[in-house]
């Protein structure tokens, strides 16, 4: 078991992990009702990996995410009003109203803006790390990405230029099992998807259990580390499990009751918050009390971007490609 970090450390990842839980769950009950337009990926049940992975970054350090984003951006830093105006569609969303769920992030604070093209990020992320490099810069950018994106060539073509040119970058698969709907051993023959394939790269990889956010954070610190100090990519392979379905209308109808089970009791942040209680970190109210304050500050921020402005339809195509170039 790893090591339980003093109380102020061990409390700050623990109320991130809430963060982002009661953020995508407000989020899910609000498409449920049909306030919230749209459609949503979210990371219910990984939210180990993004806070493990980016707790210890600095504000300079870039992220780079996918079509599950909230969860990195969260940790990254991009404010709860922005992320939740941006899902309103408002003016004072991340990305001004026009990115919507899966296009989240804030640059100023290293946050890329998310790509949904699944496998779209590693060659970005290598280009983010080369900027890092060329500036001279001992800055890092850390990429995640699913299993279902270890297959796709902008993959192998990133990791193979970050390998040659010893880029600081770390990349991160959340190998959640499945590709959407598809289980992963029906598209690669490799226990390790992302892993195993170091090897032929010559990048260093370690497996990591991804629903533990001190063992993440443990592999963090190595690999952002060497990253840091110019000896190049590292791949970590982060095994978890969506507790939820890929997007909002997947009933998981491809998965087994017993799988389910067997992963649900391990979940990140229940484990977690029984450690803080068994180890005698906090107490059940003071618990509570982080747990109700998060609420609140989410439900006033659902508030404010229901009644925030809309954005100026002249900003339709201004900061967006179009036809006639960047207007
Ligand atoms: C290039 C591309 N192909 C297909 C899709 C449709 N798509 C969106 S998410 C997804 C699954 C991606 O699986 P994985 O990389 O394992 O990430 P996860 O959804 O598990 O987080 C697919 C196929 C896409 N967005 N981009």
């Amino acid at each position: 078991m790893f090591k339980m970090p003093e109380k102020e450390r061990a409390i700050g990842m623990y109320k991130k992990m809430c963060e982002i839980r009661q953020y995508e769950e407000t989020i899910y009950y609000l498409f449920l009702e049909g306030i919230m337009p749209g459609t949503i990926h979210q990371s219910h049940g990984q939210e180990a990996c993004a806070v493990g992975m980016i707790y210890d970054l600095r504000k300079e350090d870039y992220i780079l995410t996918t079509h599950r984003p909230a969860g990195h951006d969260l940790a990254k830093g991009v404010s709860l009003r922005s992320m939740m105006c941006e899902m309103f569609g408002k003016a004072e969303g991340c990305c001004k109203g026009k990115g919507g769920a899966m296009h989240t992030g804030d640059i100023s604070v290293g946050a890329v803006t998310a790509n949904a093209i699944v496998g779209g990020n590693l060659p970005i992320a290598a280009g983010v790390a080369l900027r890092c490099k060329m500036l001279k810069t001992d800055n890092v950018a850390v990429c995640f990405f699913g299993d279902g994106a270890s297959n796709e060539g902008s993959f192998h073509e990133a990791l193979n230029a970050a390998a040659v040119w010893k880029l600081p970058v770390v990349y991160v698969c959340e190998n959640n099992l499945y590709s959407a709907t598809t289980s992963i051993k029906m598209t690669c023959n490799l226990e390790n998807v992302a892993a195993d394939r170091g090897l032929a790269y010559g990048i260093p990889s370690e497996v990591v259990d991804g629903n533990d956010v001190l063992a993440i954070n443990e592999a963090a610190e190595r690999a952002i580390e060497r990253a840091r100090k110019g000896e190049g990519p590292t791949i970590l392979e982060l095994k978890t499990y969506r507790i939820g379905g890929h997007s909002r209308n997947d009933a998981c109808g491809y998965r087994t009751e017993e799988e389910e089970k067997e992963w649900f009791s391990r979940d990140p942040i229940a484990s977690f918050r029984a450690r803080l209680l068994n180890e005698g970190v906090a107490s059940e109210e003071e618990l509570q009390k982080i747990e109700e304050e998060i609420q609140a500050q989410i439900d006033a921020e659902v508030e404010y971007a229901q009644n925030a402005p809309d954005p100026e339809p002249e900003s339709a195509l201004r900061e967006v490609y179009w036809e006639g170039g960047i207007a």
